[in-house]
Parts: C-alpha cells; structure tokens; sequence
C-alpha cells in the first residue's frame, strides 16, 4: 500500500513490534519535554520506563485512511452485558474490602459527610461486590478484521455497571496489562481514592477498591434528588496515556437509577429494559493488518474515519415501532459529533450529562463534544418507512475542533450514517407516555447569593502543549481549594484562537449561567459535567462543593489537550477558599 512521507517514515517502522517501540519512546520523551518545561525536570514516577511499558498495538501506514474496504451496516450493534456481582450481602463479602494493594477510600470506615462530620451517609455497607479485570483481547471491529483492543474485563466497550442511586458498591479492579492505569467514574459522585485521579493508579498486576458510595449530594442537610445520575460512563485517566488507552477501548457505561427514576419507569412514562439502550460512539482509524492506527506525536487531537458504536463498525440495529430510550455517549477523543436522525425526525431529549432534564425538551440535533452523554426518546411507532439512519452532521476536519462556532457550526446533509435502524413489525400498543413537556427531574439552582469566590481559568496553547492560566497539569499542587459546602463562580475562558476545549470537571455537576453573556440554549441550562468551549468561548458556571475533600481534577476532555497537561486540580477542604495548596490527601 501507499505510505505518505512523514514523521513515521523517518521513524521508519511498520511492524507491531518495531511500533510499540517506537510510540513507548516517543511517548517517554513527551512527558520528559513537558515535565522539563514546568520547571519541574524528571520525578520519581519514572515516567519513560512506564511509557514504555504501555503496550501499543500500533503500526503506521493508516496516515491517510482506513485502508480497509468494509460494508457498512452488515453487523448487529451489540448491546454490552451488564455486569453481575461477584456476591450480593454484606454477609457473603468475598474477601475482605480494603485487603488489596491499593486498598480502599477512607470514608469506607468512617463514613461522615465532610460538610458536616456529625452527619452520617444515610447509605449502607455495601451489598454488592464485583471484580473486574483490565486486559487486553482481540475484537471484530471492522466485518471479518480482527483488531487487537484493551478493555475492562477484556471487550470493548466494558460491561455495563446498574447500580442504585444510594445503595454504594465496591468494584475490585485488576490491571492484568504492563501500563499503569486508573479508572475514572464520569459524571459520579465518589471519594478521591476511588474517583480516577490521574496518579492513583492501579499498578500492573496490582489491584484498586473502588468504592463507588453511590451518594446524593446533599442541598440544605438532605440528598438533592435533582442531583441523582442516570447515564455515567468509566474510563481509564491514567496520566499521560488517556489519549491512547481509551482509543484501544478502555470505556464503559455506568447507569444509575435511583428510586425516583425507578418511579417513572414503573409507571411507563420512560422506557425500560429491553427498550432502554446505550450507545458509545468512537471514531477510529485503522492500518491495514486491522490494528487501531494511533500517533503519540500528534498532540492536537485524534481523529477516525470509522465510527466504532458499541464497538463495531456502522452497524445496523434492529427496533420495534415503539418508542426506545437511547443514551448516546460520545467517547472520541477529539472527534465533535452533532447526531440526527435522517429523516430529520425530531429527538425528544431528556438528558445532559448525567442528569435526566426538568422537562422533556424536543431536539432537532445533538451536539456532543467528547465525554458528554444525551438521553433521547426516539418514537419508532410514527416511522413509515422500514429503514432510518442515525448520522453525524457535524463538519470536522482535524483535531482542532468542529468547523465553525460553538453556537454557528458547519454542518451537512446528510451526514455520515453511524446505525441503521431497521423499523419492523406494527405499531406496539401501551407505549410509555413520555412526550415533550413530560415533567422528568426536579432541579434546583444555585443562587448568585450563595457564591463565596469567583475563580477564572484561561486555557491556551503554550510551549508546544496546553496550559491553563500558563500553567502545565502539577499531579502534587491543588490549584484551587473550595470551602467544602461552598459555592463558586467559575469563569472557563477559551483563549486558544480555532482550538475547541470540551472542559469536563470532575466529582459535582456544574450549571452554566451564560455563554458567551448569553442564557446557555436549554440543555445546558441545568446541569453538566462537561463544559464545551469553541472558540474564544467563555463560559460562566456555578458550581458547589459537597461531600468530600479531594483532591480531583478538571480538564479538556480532547484526550490528545488533557495527556498534553490542560488539566488542573481541585481540592475542596473546610478552611477554603484558597489557591494553590499542597494536595490534602495522597493515595498511591
Ligand atoms: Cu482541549
């Protein structure tokens, strides 16, 4: 095949195993150069051997393409399993919570609401306990290819967690690969240990507990309910190698229902099993010997040309005319998507982020940075024809970003076909009642009245990578210190020119005020956990700090920007508010 004069070439390596070299070492002088540049030179995490320990199933003669020729809508969209309990009862625990390498989060054993330390969680000990292990495997991805892929519990994506708001779990992860990884709940609720800090990694061969307590933060001394998450995702964030970790495949949904979205099921009014369906969109690149294409050296943002949902390649799926509940999740690294359905049906939209929305909204289309999730309804039983693709509209041509403005993007239709649906059988009678208007989750805002500091973050291209506030991501130094029960303003402030920054803070939701000066559009009027910047964006957010101390993290969500140091640290404790402490808490 045809190879284009490049980096690559000069490197000169077309073989798996050349490859992995090749990426280990440009990946340790990546870090070195980075870390040279923050003044802070090489530290004791050995940083190069542990690149080069990240095994990478890359080979380079993909720089133009996929050079595969495949048909597309030949495979089913698998469903990903859920994951069952190792044991269910406290009294049945398989081993003892904590006895692992990495042990456990604190609050395991006390258990106070760090607002007020004589509050105690309302939930129990946990009653399930599950085991999971990280490690690689070989995928169909692409009709008749086999593709080497890392994942948890080996497929990609991971099995699907349903866990009950309140009612917290213990997941003992193992890392059955040679590259230290740490998984992250997005959009959870969680204590630091056990939240996916970049550093706390689960070493090779090591073992984490993480302890997903499952808490409602509280507003006013009692669980918000408004505050309880739907659609969560997991991922690996180990530090420097996101980027390449989660292009291999390492990501999973978390779902979360709680008694009150229980109810709404229970009454029909939202779809449930087996009507209720994630989708993970990725997009990938592929070499010819059907191994994911990947270039450490490009810092600016990865980009496919495959869209792998549900881990295969443009399937098909196969729907009944009724109405189904859909939770889209954009897991790219750099790739924007805005979904549409072809035949320019509206969504009914009932969900950013996390968080299911006040109402039901209706959507023409669904922008979804990375990392960000929307929950729709679609309603089949109102589809004539027997075919309808779900596509991509959003014009992108490289890592930068969408073409356009947040708020005036280049678009086209028809986009690229990700699933075809194929509409079969009549109408289903007794379909669940949610429509636009339906009254879903109640939410409660934060008050100009309630802010105790106002924080302003810049992000920008600097010295060959991204900074914010011309800083580079400092693992030991918590750059802001919320009072913990506190409420701040944030102002994120795009200052990269055409550079688009999807800003994912971690542990709380946020709710944008304005964009731009202007009221967010509906959907991101409530609640998010991330925060999509295009350029010269600014975006005003409040947000509260509840629960625990940290330290965690906020970042872009381009895996390329966050593995090249726009992330920052934040780290509420009781006597804030206060910048750039030392971290209040460290758990290797
Ligand atoms: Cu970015």
């Amino acid at each position: 095949m045809k190879k284009s004069i490049s980096r690559r070439q000069a490197i000169g390596s077309i073989s798996a195993a050349a490859a992995a070299t090749t990426i280990s070492a440009s990946l340790g002088a990546r870090r070195s150069r980075t870390r040279s540049r923050t003044g802070r030179g090489e530290t004791s995490l050995d940083s190069g051997t542990r690149s080069q320990r990240l095994q990478a199933e890359t080979v380079v003669d993909a720089r133009t393409g996929t050079p595969i020729p495949f048909e597309k809508f030949t495979q089913e969209m698998p469903i990903p399993p859920v994951k069952q309990p190792l044991a269910v009862g406290k009294q049945n625990a398989p081993w003892v919570v904590g006895d692992c390498f990495h042990g456990v989060a604190p609050e395991y054993y006390t258990r106070t609401v760090a607002e007020d330390p004589t509050l105690k969680y309302p939930e129990k000990y946990p009653e399930k306990y599950y085991e999971m292990r990280i490690r690689d495997a070989v995928g169909e991805v692409i009709p008749g290819v086999q593709t080497p892929c890392c994942g948890y519990d080996g497929i990609v994506p991971g099995p699907t967690f349903k866990s009950k708001g309140l009612e917290p779990i213990i997941v003992r992860t193992w890392n059955d690969t040679h590259f230290e990884c740490s998984m992250h709940l997005h959009g959870g609720h969680n204590p630091s240990h056990g939240d996916g800090y970049p550093n706390f990694y689960i070493l090779p061969g090591q073992a984490r507990d993480y302890y997903y307590t499952n808490t409602i933060p509280y507003h006013h001394g009692v669980p918000d309910v408004g505050e309880a998450p739907s659609t969560m995702w997991y991922h690996d964030h180990g530090m420097d190698v996101t980027a390449h970790t989660c292009v291999l495949g390492m990501a999973g949904f978390h779902i979360q229902i709680d008694d009150f979205e229980q109810g709404l099921i229970d009454r029909n009014v939202l779809p449930s099993d087996p009507y209720d369906i994630p989708i993970m969109i990725a997009d990938k690149r592929f070499n010819s010997d059907g191994t994911i294409f990947f270039d450490p050296l490009d810092h600016n943002g990865y980009l496919g040309d495959v869209y792998c949902v549900n881990g295969k390649a443009h399937p098909y799926f196969r729907v009944q005319r009724r109405k189904y509940r859909f939770r889209f999740l954009n897991a790219s690294n750099a790739r924007h998507i805005e979904l549409r359905l072809s035949d320019a049906r509206p969504f009914v939209g009932i969900s950013n982020d996390s968080w299911l929305l006040p109402h039901a909204i209706e959507r023409d289309s669904i922008l979804l940075s990375p990392a960000k999730r929307a929950d729709v309804v679609i309603d089949f039983s109102k589809v004539d024809a027997n075919e309808m693709y779900l596509e991509n509209i959003l014009l992108q041509g490289d890592g930068r970003g969408p073409d356009g403005k947040l708020l005036d993007r280049d678009t086209q239709i028809p986009g690229v076909g990700l699933v075809k649906f194929i509409i079969e059988g009549d109408p289903v009678p007794g379909d669940c009642s949610v429509d636009v208007g339906t009254e879903l989750r109640e939410h409660i805002p934060i008050l100009e009245s309630e802010i105790e500091a106002t924080r302003v973050f810049e992000f920008h291209r600097r010295k060959g990578a991204w900074q914010i506030n011309q800083e580079f991501y400092d693992e030991f130094k918590s750059n802001a210190c919320p009072r913990v029960g506190s409420a701040e303003r944030w102002i994120l402030r795009n200052t990269a020119g055409g550079w688009w920054h999807p800003i994912h803070i971690h542990l709380e939701s946020h709710q944008i005020q304005k964009i731009d000066g202007q009221a967010p559009p509906e959907e991101w009027a409530y609640k998010s956990d991330t925060c999509m910047l295009g350029p010269n964006t600014e975006a005003e957010i409040f947000m509260k700090f509840r629960t625990f101390t940290g330290p965690f993290v906020f970042h872009c969500h381009n895996l390329e920007h966050e593995d090249m140091r726009m992330m920052f640290v934040f780290d509420p404790i009781k006597d804030g508010p206060k910048s750039n402490q030392p971290l209040s808490a460290y758990y290797p």
